[in-house]
């Protein structure tokens, strides 16, 4: 900021600085406990990040999973992400499909790059989303570690309505779930039966992070997934099942490793839920699904 200060000295500094942040934020929390950002509307300037990125020349991957009745959300997702997710920066989605077949062409933004993979469905919902883990481990062991620099997951029944900018780049970063963002940590939903490797004990936890929506450096992320695929392996060997799945291994590890960097519930909205006035900007937000349906 400073440097931008000083080239104009028409204004006064102190306007000049305010000027440069949008709104300033009152309303809710704008750092954790351990001093890492939670990202609002209203808290950064996108042009300074932007200026300060495009030195760096990175390349963002982002996988997708959509397995079985889930290819119908791909349209929606991919050209929804082709418009908000990044604009202006290079970004290699990653779409696994057991369908490859039924994606639909579409004609991306140049600095965008499709790679569609084509991996086996299983009969329950829940492997196809816990498998996640393990697939986007071993790919970023033999590929992606060469090809990218930072790596996010993402849901695919998912539709972006707003920009999601270089704002969400660091090393690890989780977003803090939608239906949980104002319970106290004893009604979150993390699994506390001692026999699950997710097991967090109780009157521990902070945040309740969602699945839909982490990432960070390759490295961090090959790290989080090996770890909650290791907790999937052994909870399946001891006969148990996470009460949310990879959801709950991930809310484990990120109590452990604390993310550098939290993205508020504007970056994964449950279109159930009503907004409340502290969501300014529904970011990213689920579709509507008849799970009965969709899954079976
Ligand atoms: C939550 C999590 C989700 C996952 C799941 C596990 C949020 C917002 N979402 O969502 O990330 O942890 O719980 O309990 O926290 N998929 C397929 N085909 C299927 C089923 C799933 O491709 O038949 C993939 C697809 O990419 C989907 C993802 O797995 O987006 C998660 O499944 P979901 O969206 O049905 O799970 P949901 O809504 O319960």
């Amino acid at each position: 900021y400073p440097c931008v200060l000083m080239t104009q000295m028409s204004h006064s500094p102190l306007v000049l600085f305010f000027s440069l942040i949008p709104r300033r934020r009152t309303d809710v929390l704008l750092m954790s406990p351990w001093l890492a950002p939670i990202v609002w509307e209203g808290t950064f300037n996108r042009d300074i990040l932007n200026a300060q990125y495009r030195q760096k020349n990175l390349i963002v991957g982002v996988a997708t999973f959509a397995v079985k009745k889930y290819v119908r959300f791909i349209k929606g997702f991919l050209s929804s992400a082709n418009k908000f997710f990044l604009s202006g920066h290079r970004v290699n989605f990653y779409l696994f499909t057991d369908h490859p077949q039924k994606v639909p062409p579409m004609k991306l933004a140049p600095e965008k790059r499709l790679f569609i993979i084509p991996v086996q469905n299983y009969s329950r919902w829940q492997d196809i989303s816990m498998n996640r883990m393990d697939i986007i481990s071993s790919h970023i062991r033999s590929r992606w570690r060469y090809e990218v620099d930072y790596l996010y997951s993402m849901d695919v029944d998912v539709q972006l309505f707003e920009h999601i900018g270089v704002e969400i780049i660091d090393t690890l970063v989780g977003t803090i779930s939608s239906w949980q963002y104002t319970k106290p940590r004893e009604n979150n939903s993390y699994e506390r039966r001692p026999e699950s490797r997710a097991a967090i004990p109780s009157g521990e936890g902070d945040f309740y992070y969602a699945a839909s929506f982490y990432g960070g450096s390759v490295s961090e992320v090959y790290k989080l997934t090996t770890a909650c695929f290791k907790g999937v392996t052994a909870d399946r060997a001891s006969g148990i099942e996470a009460k949310w799945h990879e959801e709950s291994h991930l809310n484990k590890y990120l109590l452990y490793h604390k993310p550098t960097r939290l993205l508020s519930p504007e970056y994964y909205w449950d279109e159930e839920l009503i907004r409340p006035h502290i969501v300014k900007v529904k970011r990213l937000s689920s579709v509507r699904k008849d799970l009965n349906e969709v899954r079976f």
